[in-house]
C-alpha cells in the first residue's frame, strides 16, 4: 500500500516538473514562433526587442552557400596564408570578359606581383563558366594564374517582393544591374570565399590601376586601424535614391542605433566605390545584417535601383568612426572618365540636384 502511494506521489512530481519547465519555457519565449525566426545575429541585433519584418527573417535567413572546388582550393590557401599578412584579396563581380582582362592585367603588374593577393572573380553563369573565357582572364594575371578564383553565382528577384519590379524605372537601369547592387550590398558576404577575409579591395571589370602601387595597402589599413579606404567621394542621382534616407532614419530610430556620422551624410551621398578597401568585420557583423535585411526588405533596390554604392555608404556612416575613414589620394586608378587626383574631372555639376550638397562640396 506505502509502495503504491509513494510511486503515485512520484509521478505526480514528475508531470507537474514537466509541466512548469515547458511552461517555463513557453513564457520566456525561448521557442517562441516569432523570435526563432530571426537569426541569432538579428536578435543580438535587437536588445530592445523589436522583431520588425527583415528579408531575412521572412525568408527564414539566407540558405548557406556551397563551397564548390575552387572555393576549396581557396580555403587551402587561406589556411596557409602567412601569420603576419592580412588575409586579403582582390574581388570583382563581372560580365564582360571585354573589360575583365585588362583590369587584371592593371592589378596583376601594379600591385599583385609585388604584394602576392589572390583575386576573386564572381559571375553569374555563361562565358565565364566556360575554360576558354577563363583562360584568357588567367593569362591576363601574369604574375601568377594560380592565385585567381571563379565562383559561379545566381541571381533571381527574392520571394518577398508584393508588387512586380518594373524594367523601366526612372533610375534607368537594367533589372542585372539591380540583381549587381543586391549582390554587393548584401549577397557577396554570405559567400564562404569572403568568410574566409580580413579585407577585401573591390573593384569593377572597369576599374583600371595606372601606375604600380607603392606599399601594401591592406598592410596599410591594418597597420593604421582602418576599416574603409576609397579614392573619392561623388553624388547619387535623386531619382535612384528616392526614399533610402528616409527608410535608414526609420532604422536608426526603430534599434536606437547611434550612427557615427550619418548626420554629415547627406542624401545623395556616396563614395565611389568601384574602388573600395574595406574590413571584412564591418560586413559581416550583426548590425551591418540588420540594416542591409532592413533595406532590403523595403524592395527599393528594385523599385528605384537603391544602390551598392549609397547603401554601404550610409552603412559607413551609420557603424564606422569618420577617423578608421581614409581617403586614398596617392593611388594611380581609372574608372570611366574619372582619374584619381585629377582635379579637372568634375561630376558634382551634373549631379548636384540637392541644393545642401552644393554648399557641401
Ligand atoms: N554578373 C553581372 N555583373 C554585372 C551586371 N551588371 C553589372 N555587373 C558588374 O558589376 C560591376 C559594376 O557594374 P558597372 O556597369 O561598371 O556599374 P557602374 O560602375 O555603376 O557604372 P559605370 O559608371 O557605367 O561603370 C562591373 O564589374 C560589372 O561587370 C550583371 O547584370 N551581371
Ligand atoms: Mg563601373
Amino acid at each position: 500500500m506505502l509502495q503504491k502511494r509513494l510511486t503515485y506521489l512520484l509521478v505526480c512530481a514528475l508531470c507537474s516538473c514537466v509541466a512548469t519547465m515547458y511552461m517555463l519555457r513557453d513564457r520566456t519565449g525561448v521557442f517562441n514562433g516569432d523570435k526563432r525566426a530571426l537569426s541569432p545575429e538579428l536578435r543580438k541585433a535587437q536588445p530592445n526587442g523589436l522583431t520588425f519584418v527583415t528579408a531575412a527573417s521572412a525568408t527564414n535567413g539566407p540558405p548557406p552557400v556551397s563551397c564548390d572546388s575552387e572555393c576549396r582550393r581557396f580555403q587551402r590557401l587561406m589556411a596557409e596564408w602567412p601569420r603576419d599578412k592580412p588575409k586579403a584579396a582582390l574581388v570583382y563581380l563581372v560580365h564582360r570578359i571585354e573589360y575583365i582582362v585588362p583590369s587584371i592585367q592593371s592589378v596583376s603588374d601594379f600591385f599583385c606581383r609585388q604584394f602576392d593577393y589572390p583575386i576573386v572573380i564572381f559571375h553569374e553563369a555563361g562565358p565565364f563558366s566556360s575554360p576558354g573565357t577563363r583562360n584568357q582572364v588567367l593569362s591576363a594575371a601574369a604574375w601568377n594564374s594560380s592565385r585567381v578564383f571563379f565562383q559561379q553565382v545566381e541571381f533571381k528577384l527574392p520571394t518577398f517582393l508584393t508588387k512586380p519590379v518594373p524594367a523601366e524605372i526612372k533610375c534607368h537601369s537594367k533589372i542585372g544591374y539591380r540583381h549587381m547592387c543586391r549582390f554587393q550590398a548584401k549577397g557577396v558576404f554570405d559567400q564562404p570565399v569572403i568568410k574566409e577575409l580580413e579585407y577585401m579591395w573591390q573593384l569593377d571589370d572597369d576599374s583600371r590601376l595606372l601606375s604600380s602601387v607603392t606599399y601594401d595597402i591592406f598592410r596599410f589599413m591594418h597597420n593604421r586601424h582602418l576599416d574603409y579606404g576609397y579614392v573619392w567621394r561623388h553624388l547619387d542621382a535623386l531619382a535612384c535614391v528616392t526614399g533610402l534616407w528616409e527608410a535608414t532614419s526609420e532604422f536608426l530610430r526603430r534599434t536606437k542605433i547611434k550612427p557615427q556620422f550619418f548626420d554629415k551624410w547627406a542624401e545623395p551621398y556616396i563614395f565611389y566605390n568601384n574602388f573600395e578597401v574595406s574590413r571584412l568585420s564591418v560586413w559581416l557583423s550583426a548590425d551591418y545584417r540588420s540594416y542591409v535585411d532592413y533595406i532590403d526588405s523595403k524592395g527599393g533596390i528594385y523599385y528605384h535601383r537603391w544602390g551598392d554604392a549609397p547603401i554601404k555608404g550610409i552603412a559607413v556612416s551609420i557603424f564606422i568612426p569618420e577617423n578608421r575613414t581614409h581617403f586614398f589620394t596617392d593611388i594611380g586608378y581609372q574608372h570611366g572618365g574619372f582619374v584619381n587626383g585629377d582635379t579637372n574631372f568634375n561630376h558634382v555639376t551634373a549631379y548636384s540636384e540637392n541644393p545642401q550638397i552644393r554648399t557641401i562640396l
